[in-house]
């Protein structure tokens, strides 16, 4: 069954304005608008699909366009969808124009680091965070990961955490770290060698088998079809660090996407951020296509000075429910005086504590991603 259906409470509440605001859509102008998805931002200029974005492909049509003078501070994202005005033929040369962004459903935000207050709007409208984290070349970093998992509870979104490059490294050490949290796990792998590989079908048209992915490797096809299935009727969001793997998977789920891919230097460790903007791709499920994923440029951060630490235990129900009881201003933290979470532990049947300890110390490491270091 598709998850779009469910109720944004579905997910966790967040304080929000906009249960009070009528949900009616004013129309005072531009009443000849038609609905459009953006796919892709590149300097002003807004990829759009128009028509019904909804699943079905046929009747849809590809808009340039760009936003009216009256959206000029209005930032619109990959995943929103807008009403368009003027040339929707998606003709050579047409170009229409923004007039207004939906409500969005949720809102992948981050900052550039914790001091710099400025934010950004990552992408509008997604269900899923993957955040894309190679087990090797570039070395994982927890630190990024939790910080992901924050910005993605932030924003009321699920997390799927997918370990790539699994040929190079176990990942046994960091799914411990993160199935008390409850964060899925998936892990891909270079198809083993036999199979095509780096550079050996760079003119190999990757359309037509599983793992194959346009002029890069070939992954393990068994490995990506695992992913697809978690990205079934959502859209999905790849944030990690550059290089490692994002673009090569979206191309092994999206044969005709083609993103380009880059290389990890050598020396660094580091990849070179090969896609430089967010775009939004339809995924073909057998004959019909069902969900998106959206690529994103590779960040060095993730900045969370947006989040506050009531917002983010919302997303941890049973942990929410016990800090009720803790003093007020508690930090939750390891070194916090009468946190109620400590007593939760003691408290526990023995069988039980394990689990709760490794919860409780998965939460707090959560925590303190906030303000800690990025590694
Ligand atoms: N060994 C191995 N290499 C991989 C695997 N997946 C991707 N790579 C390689 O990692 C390098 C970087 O891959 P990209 O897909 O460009 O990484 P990206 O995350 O899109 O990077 P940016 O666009 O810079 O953010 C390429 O050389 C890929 O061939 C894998 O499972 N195993
Ligand atoms: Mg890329």
């Amino acid at each position: 069954m598709s998850r779009r259906g469910l109720d944004e409470s579905d997910f966790h509440s967040r304080p929000s304005k906009r249960g009070s605001r009528p949900r009616t859509k004013q129309r005072p102008e531009h009443s000849d608008a038609v609905t459009g998805l953006v796919t892709g931002v590149d300097r002003g200029r807004y990829t759009l699909l128009v028509g019904d974005a909804t699943g079905n492909a046929s009747d849809e049509t590809v808009v340039t366009a760009m936003k009216a003078r009256e959206l000029t501070r209005t930032r619109v994202v990959v995943g929103d969808r807008v009403d368009v005005v003027g040339d929707v033929s998606g003709g050579e040369g047409s170009l229409a124009r923004i007039v207004r962004i939906q409500e969005r459903t949720s809102t992948l935000r981050r900052t550039a680091d914790d001091t710099d207050p400025f934010e950004r709007i990552v992408v509008a409208n997604a269900d899923q965070l993957v955040i894309v984290t190679a087990l090797a070349q570039p070395e994982p970093r927890t630190g990024m990961i939790d910080r992901c998992v924050v910005a993605a509870y932030d924003a009321g979104m699920s997390v799927l955490l997918c370990l790539t490059k699994a040929d190079l490294a176990s990942p046994d050490v960091l799914r411990e770290l993160y199935e008390p949290l409850g964060v899925e796990v998936v892990v891909t792998r270079r198809a083993p060698s036999g199979d095509l590989g780096d550079g050996a079908n760079r003119e190999a048209d990757g359309a037509n088998r599983a793992g194959q992915t346009a002029g890069g490797l070939v992954l393990a096809p068994e490995s990506v079809e695992e992913v697809r299935d978690r990205l079934r009727g959502l859209v999905s969001v790849l944030v990690g660090h550059s290089g490692v793997g994002k673009s090569t998977l979206i191309n092994a789920l999206v044969p005709e996407a083609k993103r380009a891919t880059g290389v990890v230097n050598d020396v660094t460790g580091r990849g070179r951020q090969t896609s430089t903007s967010a775009v939004a791709l339809r995924l073909p499920v057998a004959e019909t296509y069902d969900g998106w994923v959206v690529d994103t440029p590779g960040v060095r951060s993730f900045g969370l000075a947006h989040v506050e630490v009531a917002h983010l235990l919302h997303a941890f129900e049973d942990l929410d429910e016990v800090a009720q009881e803790c003093p007020r201003g508690c930090t939750h933290l390891a070194d916090a005086p009468d946190c109620a979470l400590d007593d939760w532990i003691e408290a526990s049947p023995e069988d039980e504590r394990p689990a709760r300890a490794a919860r409780l110390n998965s939460f707090r490491r959560l925590l303190s991603s906030r303000t800690g270091p990025d590694a």
